[in-house]
């Protein structure tokens, strides 16, 4: 057959049409890809665009054209299995591959099995832009151009390419905000940045981990154990093992700051539930407890609660370090014959935490597919904290026991929506949209663990169980300071925002009878320590930043991710060292010896995550 002419650089163009094309086309058809709005759905048209330019675009640097036809051939072969490999994944995880996924020899072993099971003929599809590409470069014969002009034209087109790279960055920051700095999830990443730009992406993150695992040898160790050991603090002995043997139930309660509880919002309660429970004589309420969170949000307060440990300070560590060994809590009341699970009715995905929890040792994620979501049992995030307690209750039924169970709400999630049915208070009138429905989102959550007590109580699950409740992190950011303080009625300064950092912490032991509301200066960290020891488990060989808060010998002394930190008489908070007593700032002294503390605390912590060092603790050898 006869070559028609074209125009130069031809087969390039048509190479990035036809793989652009399969690639969004692959999207709609393999990957079941939440789109809320027409931005997004865009977004996700556009994302493979400006990947696509730079990596065929290098064929201009090529000079002969069979080298360069080589070259746009390989580029659409490569992209098409990198598109096939993640739809084959994708039936079986509905998650997108990450590197350390595949270097897991665990998953692989799943995998492996389930690759050709779940390899569909359709599949041939995701190389259609090959063909195209093989039957362009047979069939096109394309015109010469000059050295001069193919050098303009070469960087004009990178410009293109560029500017198309930043209008997606652009585009997808604005529709979820810190995108690459928090990487929530593998699904959010593909849907803004594109799978070929999301694999760079992982590519680089888990390389400098990997870097900095590899040089960490053990030896770092001894140092951190000293200090761990030097601040162990005995448990009480009039708590230890009193709840042994009990089921745990842990609630993550969504964005529930303490300023809420046993307060009014223009004479509404806000939390009556969780207000009757902080006079409840079968409750411990810790009304002076701090998150410790970062980036990761509710992962990290995860983390935090499981391992005693900080998590990572540019992102989250379920992302970054689940290729870890961790010496969690779950993995403890494993060895104890707990049967572990969590509960939250999200994607599996989300915050990395179907391979996160591997590494925890979790033994099941009842993830959003164990859930039934009925009509009008949805808002906002996901499935509405009613429906998602009473469904959890039904599978707490079946669960063997003794179990160790983590459920996680969701509906008092920023933007703080809900439908009108729900709300049981008016919506507060600040300049703050916000905050105004933070109120509403809160007292619907209050219903909800209302409910999940009635439900444990009818179960028979309640008598033998101990719930334990605490906020994972801040709901009102600084940003809403102003709103912040027409509601307090003060002005909020920095001293203010470290305050506001406090959640509620419950420890709830049915027939216990000696609950109390304690004012011991605490935080997150020292939850696996307390709820151990509560159930009689020994932690004294544990790799531990926090204490149980039960002890005479514990610390009052919470330090933040980002260095702030608090004492029994001061706060630090931006280099400024303040009173309590009077929220001013105070003598730099008062603060000095902890900034050193504080310091070294979080430089531990991140030695052991980064280095990887639990994997040479002897019990996992
Ligand atoms: C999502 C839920 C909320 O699964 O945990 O995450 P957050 O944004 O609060 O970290
Ligand atoms: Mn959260």
């Amino acid at each position: 057959m006869k070559k028609i002419n074209w125009p130069k650089h031809a087969i390039l163009v048509i190479a990035i049409i036809a793989t652009w094309l399969t690639t969004y086309i692959g999207y709609k058809t393999s990957f079941s890809l939440k789109i809320d709005n027409v931005m997004q759905e865009f977004i996700l048209f556009m994302n493979p665009l400006s990947f696509l330019l730079f990596v065929y675009g290098a064929t201009l640097f090529i000079k002969t054209t069979k080298r360069r036809n080589i070259y746009l051939f390989s580029v659409s072969l490569i992209t098409s299995i990198i598109m096939f490999s993640n739809a084959v994944f994708y039936r079986f995880f509905s998650d997108f591959i990450t590197l350390p996924v595949l270097f897991q020899t665990s998953n692989f072993g799943d995998l492996s099995s389930s690759v050709f099971a779940n390899m569909h003929v359709t599949d041939i599809f995701f190389f259609t832009d090959v063909v195209i590409v093989g039957l362009a470069i047979k069939f096109v014969n394309e015109a010469q151009t000059s050295t001069s002009q193919r050098k303009i034209g070469r960087k004009l087109y990178f410009v293109v390419a560029a500017t198309i790279l930043m209008v997606n960055l652009g585009l997808s920051e604005a529709q979820r905000p810190q995108l690459l700095t928090r990487s929530f999830d593998r699904e959010l990443l593909v849907k803004n940045i594109g799978t070929y730009n999301y694999h760079i992406y992982d590519l680089f993150i888990q390389s400098k981990t990997h870097a900095q695992r590899a040089l960490a040898d053990g030896s770092e160790l001894t140092e951190v154990a000293n200090y761990i050991n030097a601040n162990y603090a005995e448990p009480n002995p009039e708590m230890f093992g009193a709840a042994k043997g009990r089921n745990v139930i842990f609630v993550s309660l969504e964005s529930l700051q303490s300023f809420v509880i046993n307060n009014d919002m223009k004479g509404h309660e806000i939390t009556p539930f969780l207000n009757s429970l902080t006079k409840d004589p079968d409750t411990f309420y810790f009304n002076n407890f701090y998150h410790q969170t970062g980036l990761g949000k509710t992962s990290d307060s995860e983390f935090i609660v499981e391992n005693s440990l900080y998590g990572r300070n540019g992102g989250a560590v379920f992302f970054t370090n689940s290729g870890n060994t961790y010496n969690s809590m779950s993995e403890k009341l494993g060895d104890n014959g707990y049967f572990t699970s969590v509960m939250h009715a999200n994607n599996r995905s989300f915050w990395n935490r179907d391979i996160m929890y591997q590494a925890l040792k979790i033994d099941k994620f009842y993830d959003v597919e164990s859930y039934e979501i009925g009509e009008g049992d949805a808002v906002n995030w996901g499935m509405k904290d009613i429906p998602f307690v009473e469904q959890s209750v039904e599978m707490m039924k079946e669960m063997p026991q003794p179990f160790s169970t983590r459920l996680i709400t969701l509906t008092n999630h920023h933007p703080f929506t809900l439908d009108e049915e729900d709300m049981m208070i008016p919506a507060y009138d600040s300049n703050s949209r916000t905050l105004n429905q933070y109120f509403q989102t809160v007292r619907y959550m209050d219903e909800s663990i209302k409910v999940l007590f009635n439900n444990l109580k009818e179960s028979g699950l309640y008598d033998n169980s101990i719930i334990v409740m605490y906020g994972d992190h801040y709901g009102i950011s600084e940003n809403h300071n102003k709103a912040m303080g027409m509601y307090l009625e003060k002005e909020i300064t920095p001293f203010d925002n470290v305050e506001l950092q406090k959640v509620p912490l419950f420890i709830h032991i049915p027939g216990y009878g000696k609950g109390e509301v304690s004012d011991e200066l605490a935080g997150q960290m020292d939850v696996k320590p307390t709820v151990l020891h509560l159930l009689g488990i020994d932690t004294k060989e544990d790799m531990q930043m926090g204490s149980d808060i039960f002890s005479p010998d514990h610390e009052p002394f919470v330090i933040f991710r980002d260095g702030r930190f608090v004492t029994e008489n001061t706060i630090y908070a931006h280099e400024v060292c303040y009173d309590k007593k009077t929220g001013e700032p105070t003598d730099s002294g008062a603060c000095e010896p902890y900034i050193e503390r504080a310091t070294t605390e979080l430089g531990y912590s991140d030695l052991i995550i980064n280095g990887d060092l639990l994997r040479f603790t002897e019990e996992d050898q």
